[in-house]
């Protein structure tokens, strides 16, 4: 009871200093606090006290600004979606297929309808929901697949409304994986998401505007993208509680798997204020859900778990009762109902072939015969340059003018990566310096895009490089890359 007491009386106080326009989000927070106070024990009144104050305190709540149009927005999203789920309206169920196996004309529809979203603010409204207090109540914990799977149910929504016809694709980096070099893909082409390298420039999201600065991506500098093999090791285990925190292994942990594709793609991806502003995350999170949709099927067919009521134990902002951040209509819990796949939508399977079947059925798809899987094709099959040294470089000087803040988890760079490849020569970087003054990795990065910005003319021709110069060196980069 006094636990409650000291929490209703700090909350009331919270209370009186914003304005009307977070009431909700107080109020949810309120509710947060005083469960946590009843489910604490001992002196977890002080953890209890110490969570409410970092939440509110780190959260700068003006910031979230929410306008009452922005609201009624987000509540009508929410409405037409509960509304289908109360009633169990059967409307016809849409299907996500993968980004590459959507027609020219399917795709051209959903870049325009996006840009619409983008055009009238929506997009943005949407985005914003995505940061501050939902970067713990919707990540690290039991609620992640089932917030994210709304999240992206009210995306949707707001596209079926400017055309009937859409869903969100989803995108299987594992094709993109299995390339020699996934930071070729064809969806870093004008087609498909546009450039990857730095600002970007081509594409349906070419010159996109965000709040920390121009849409920008640093793709494979560091992170990871999902392997086929992670997919099949973590559907091989049977409750939820296996695949989440704080109880999963690294390595069958959702959440942190899918955070090394967010560092992979990098720039406004790689954090967890920032993610939502760039598209890929739509159909990132889509795939990362169709993973989940996997693993549930899995848990129904083979382990006699009932997906829906499988949501592992947790207090706090993980607790199944609370009140889901920004959607206040439904409770963490009923983002795991079996309702969302029944009625709503599903997903056409991934892409594959075989020896017997040796095509992929899209023009931007290639079957590997010897390995039985699809793979993407590369951007330059399209006359678009791939990534070289100097690309990379404008990438992480164009990556490093914004303020992303905090980075989502990651599991260790895999090993194509620009981190990887440098990390492995640091010796021969050291090499570059004397011994006792060594030049480190960021001045010569620095150094090189110092250079890259000055328009220097024709160059002096010169003898090749002679092995301890950087390019001698780092010829490896502009190979790999
Ligand atoms: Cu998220």
């Amino acid at each position: 009871m006094k636990k409650r007491t000291v929490c209703v009386i700090f909350c009331h106080i919270m209370v009186l200093i914003p304005g009307e326009t977070i009431g909700s989000y107080l109020c949810e927070e309120i509710m947060s606090c005083t469960e946590t106070a009843r489910n604490s024990t001992g002196n977890a009144i002080n953890d209890a006290l110490q969570q409410f104050i970092w939440e509110t305190g780190n959260v700068d709540w003006l910031k979230f600004n929410i306008t009452k149009k922005e609201k009624h927005f987000i509540n009508s999203l929410i409405g037409t979606l509960h509304h289908r789920r109360k009633r169990q309206v059967n409307t016809t169920v849409r299907t996500r297929r993968e980004y590459r196996m959507l027609s020219h004309t399917e795709r051209f529809n959903f870049h325009s309808a996006i840009k619409n979203m983008k055009t009238s603010g929506q997009y943005d409204m949407l985005a914003n929901i995505h940061r501050g207090i939902v970067v713990t109540s919707a990540h690290g914990g039991s609620n992640f697949p089932g917030w994210h799977r709304v999240y992206l149910l009210l995306f949707e929504e707001a596209l079926v409304r400017i055309n009937p016809t859409l869903s969100i694709p989803y995108w299987d980096s594992t094709m993109d994986f299995d390339m020699d070099n996934p930071s070729n893909s064809i969806v870093w082409s004008a087609s498909f998401f546009g450039n990857g390298d730095g600002f970007v420039t081509s594409g349906p999201f070419a010159n996109w505007m965000t709040p920390v600065g121009r849409l920008t991506r640093n793709i494979g500098a560091s992170g990871s993208l999902f392997s086929k093999q992670s997919i099949r090791s973590l559907l091989s285990l049977c409750r939820t509680r296996d695949i989440l925190d704080p109880t999963a292994q690294p390595q069958f942990n959702l959440d942190l798997i899918q955070g090394g594709i967010h560092v992979w793609v990098g720039g406004q991806m790689s954090g967890l204020n920032t993610a939502a502003y760039d598209p890929v995350f739509l159909l990132h999170h889509a795939f990362v859900d169709l993973i989940w949709e996997l693993f549930r099927r899995r848990q129904e067919q083979y382990c006699g778990v009932d997906p829906a009521s499988d949501y592992p134990s947790s207090v706090g902002m993980h607790a199944p009762e609370r009140m889901m951040t920004g959607f206040t209509t439904y409770r963490n819990i009923d983002g795991y109902s079996n309702f969302w796949t029944r009625f709503i939508f599903r997903y056409a399977p991934s892409p594959s072939c075989s020896t017997a079947r040796s095509f992929c059925d899209s023009l931007y798809l290639n079957c590997d015969t010897s390995r039985q899987r699809c793979i993407s094709l590369s951007r330059t099959r399209l006359g678009e340059s791939g990534t070289n040294f100097a690309s990379m470089l404008r990438a992480r000087a164009e990556e490093s003018t914004l303020n992303i803040g905090p980075r989502f988890r990651s599991p260790p760079s895999e090993r194509r990566t620009q981190d990887f490849q440098m990390r492995r020569r640091r010796s021969g970087f050291n090499l570059i310096g004397t011994s006792s003054n060594p030049r480190s990795i960021q001045s010569i990065m620095r150094a090189h895009a110092q250079v890259a910005s000055i328009n220097v003319g024709p160059r002096f021709a010169a003898p090749p490089s002679e092995p301890r110069t950087q390019e001698a060196r780092f010829g490896f980069l502009s190979r790999r890359f």
